[in-house]
């Protein structure tokens, strides 16, 4: 085994809220690949720099396991009996796997029939009690703040403090990695606990002198589901990016602060520039992640147009998680269907093909 620390908490330590009293979780989360975009870029700049924060390399397959291994690692050492969220798949795939981690049991509350098929099976395979509840993701979080207070049960969602303070290192990564720091940060944004955390990070490391200047932060919403965007709660939010169905985000005011101290902007983009997104990055990038993450690129690629980027900007956009947790939606999308043949006929369809 190699010294080197592993998992964001022994990586990040001195920034995290861990004491010697905190007993420590990691399934080794962090450490995602930066990768430098091949072809997005230079279609509309030869000369801006893109990066791929690659989150669906973490162990559950997205972002939320850098919050969640110290949301758990403190439920831990205050001695939980267990923990809920409610969540469009991904909080609920992590939540399960570090409970499981730690023999801690988890309860998760989804909207029935809404979320990924990879992500369900997560927390059915991980052992999570979990309730599936006629309504969306709004109203299962409402469901789950009511019940955590009367069953004490601890919250494992991105009110949870511990959730925000862990996702924050991936801003640390970018940071190491690059040796500098980007001149914009694109992510999608839901509840938009990952776009406060991000900039908590990159604050922090300036703080810190790690770094001398700070990102513009750039949040994309999905256009059927954009509460912030509009100004308005969204009441049936409606997206293929099922994983950012949310009508009433949790972090919405501090979403707001963070565009306004970091002179970004939270904007939307529609279903058909997320899925273009989506398969343009398997296609050509050679990336795959799920719907929701594209929303990233979507909102890149829409500025792009709008003609923002100047020479030589630095441009990081997280793919929040993998694509092979909504198969589904892949083989939806796709305008390619796979062919039969009988197994005398595949040398003549390989030569007809090429
Ligand atoms: C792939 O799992 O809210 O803006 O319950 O799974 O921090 O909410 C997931 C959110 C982006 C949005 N990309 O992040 C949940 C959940 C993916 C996600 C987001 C989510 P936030």
């Amino acid at each position: 085994m190699s010294n080197l620390p592993h998992g964001v908490i022994a990586t990040y330590r001195e920034f995290l809220p861990v004491t010697a009293d905190t007993p420590i979780v990691s399934l080794h989360e962090g450490r995602t690949p930066l990768i430098a975009a091949r072809q997005l870029g230079k279609t509309f700049s030869p000369s801006i720099s893109v990066y791929f924060k690659c989150e669906g390399f973490n162990p559950t397959g997205s972002f939320k396991d850098r919050g969640m291994c110290l949301a758990i690692s403190k439920a831990l050492e205050k001695k939980a009996r267990a923990v809920i969220c409610a969540s469009t798949g991904n909080t609920s795939a992590s939540a399960s796997a570090y409970g499981a981690r730690v023999g801690l049991p988890v309860c998760v509350v989804i909207p029935e029939g809404q979320i990924a098929m990879g992500k369900l099976a997560q927390a059915v395979i991980h052992g999570a009690k979990v309730l599936q509840i006629k309504g969306n993701f709004d109203v299962a979080l409402s469901i789950v703040k009511e019940i955590a207070v009367t069953q004490s049960l601890e919250i494992v969602n991105s009110i949870n403090p511990f959730r925000i303070e862990g996702q924050k290192t991936a801003a640390f990564e970018v940071c190491d990695v690059l040796g500098t720091v980007p001149t914009y940060h694109f992510l999608p944004v839901g509840n938009a606990g990952n776009i406060t955390a991000y900039w908590k990070g990159y604050r922090e490391y300036k703080e810190a002198k790690r770094i001398s200047a700070l990102p513009k932060m750039m949040g994309f919403q999905a256009a059927g589901a954009a509460p912030i965007v509009l100004g308005r709660v969204v009441n049936n939010p409606e997206t293929v990016a099922s994983a950012i169905r949310i009508g009433n985000p949790s972090s919405w005011k501090t979403a707001e602060n963070v565009v306004a101290e970091s002179a970004g902007t939270i904007d939307m983009v529609t279903d058909d520039e997320i899925l273009g997104a989506y398969t343009m990055l398997a296609e050509q990038e050679g990336i795959f992640c799920e719907p929701a993450s594209a929303a990233s690129v979507a909102g890149l690629l829409k500025m792009a147009h709008a003609g923002m980027f100047q020479a030589n900007d630095t441009v990081v956009c997280t793919l929040t998680g993998h694509g092979l947790k909504d198969v589904d939606r892949a083989m939806a999308v796709t305008s390619r269907p796979t062919t039969c043949v009988s197994a005398e006929d595949v040398a003549e369809a390989i030569k007809r093909w090429l």
